[in-house]
């Protein structure tokens, strides 16, 4: 397998499936149309859609229709957090995806309504899913993906990470609070992805279990790896301005453990997700050589 040429067909197909669910530039509110257009197709990796895609794979799942509108949904819900993590109330930054800030081109308002647009837009695209269902049973995987897709971003994931992110900003913070946050702020959209693509291609609670423990996993090193490209990578590289933390005097695994110290812990991370993934697939008899590759890779990545 060319894992860079799988992941280009990949990440090409992904941009696809949101160009076809992106809203018109038009009529009176065409201001926000473009501002949610404006971050959603500026780039960015599409990890999480792509884990939906690699997990149902895994799962042995064969109508991907029915994924298509919860990859447009997670990649939407990650991009609100990513327009209101970098207005001037939370990091103030002025780059992202390689463009300026969302705050930057249309001012703090529009930037506040087009994550909280594109929150809300989220789960209108996720809820098509209902009309593809072709049975019962993948109607009601659809519901249960529903219910994954509105609890792990909000108070007790994603926010509930921020909430506390923002509330100690500037004090040391002991590796437990790290973690908890990192859990919480990062692992709960990836935990998200992994569980929507189990559900939806049937997986059994057990499995479940085990792909959201893998999928924490996969977030804690991911977060890790994201400190330490602050710390070592550039504007141009990353699309996103560099030493954030520093300005910003958050405690990292960086700061607690040193640039290869939190590197090691990274790959600890990261081995612990394909330790998980190679007992589950074994015990199942499936594979997915391509999953167990791009979270290898996510340890070594640029950007
Ligand atoms: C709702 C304000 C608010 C915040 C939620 C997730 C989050 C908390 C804020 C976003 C900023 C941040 C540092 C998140 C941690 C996860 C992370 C490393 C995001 C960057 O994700 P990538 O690297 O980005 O996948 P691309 O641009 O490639 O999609």
């Amino acid at each position: 397998m060319d894992f860079k040429q799988e992941l280009g067909k990949r990440t090409e197909a992904i941009e696809n499936i949101l160009t076809a669910c992106t809203p018109k530039e038009e009529g009176y509110q065409k201001t926000i149309f473009q501002a949610m257009n404006y971050s959603l197709m500026a780039g960015g990796k599409r990890l999480r859609p792509m884990l939906i895609q690699e997990t149902y794979r895994l799962f042995g799942g064969s109508h991907e229709a029915v994924i298509h509108p919860f990859m447009a949904a997670i990649e939407m819900i990650h991009t609100y957090s990513l327009i209101h993590d970098d207005l001037p109330a939370l990091d103030n930054d002025e780059y992202r995806r390689g463009r300026k800030t969302s705050h930057v081109v249309f001012g703090e308002a529009m930037a506040i309504l087009a994550g909280d647009a594109l929150l809300n837009y989220a789960f209108e695209t996720a809820s098509k899913a209902f009309n593809l269902a072709e049975n019962m049973e993948e109607f009601r995987g659809v519901a249960r993906a529903m219910q994954i897709l509105s609890a792990k971003p909000g108070i007790y994931g994603m926010i509930g990470g921020q909430v506390v992110d923002v509330e100690l900003e500037g004090r040391p913070l002991d590796k437990p609070v790290l973690d908890f946050i990192h859990e919480m702020k990062t692992s709960a959209l990836i935990e998200c992805s992994m569980m929507i693509g189990a559900v939806l291609a049937g997986a059994d609670e057990v499995s479940l279990n085990k792909v959201e423990q893998m999928a924490k996993n996969i977030g804690i090193s991911f977060q890790i790896q994201d400190d330490i490209l602050d710390v070592t990578s550039t504007l141009e590289v990353l699309g996103k301005q560099t030493h954030s933390d520093e300005k910003n005097h958050k405690t990292t695994y960086v700061t607690l453990f040193g640039i290869d110290g939190a590197m090691a812990e990274a790959e600890r991370f990261s081995n612990e997700a394909i330790g998980l993934l190679e007992e589950m697939s074994e015990e199942k008899g499936m594979e997915n050589p391509f999953l167990v590759e791009l979270i290898c890779q996510l340890v070594h990545r640029e950007k």
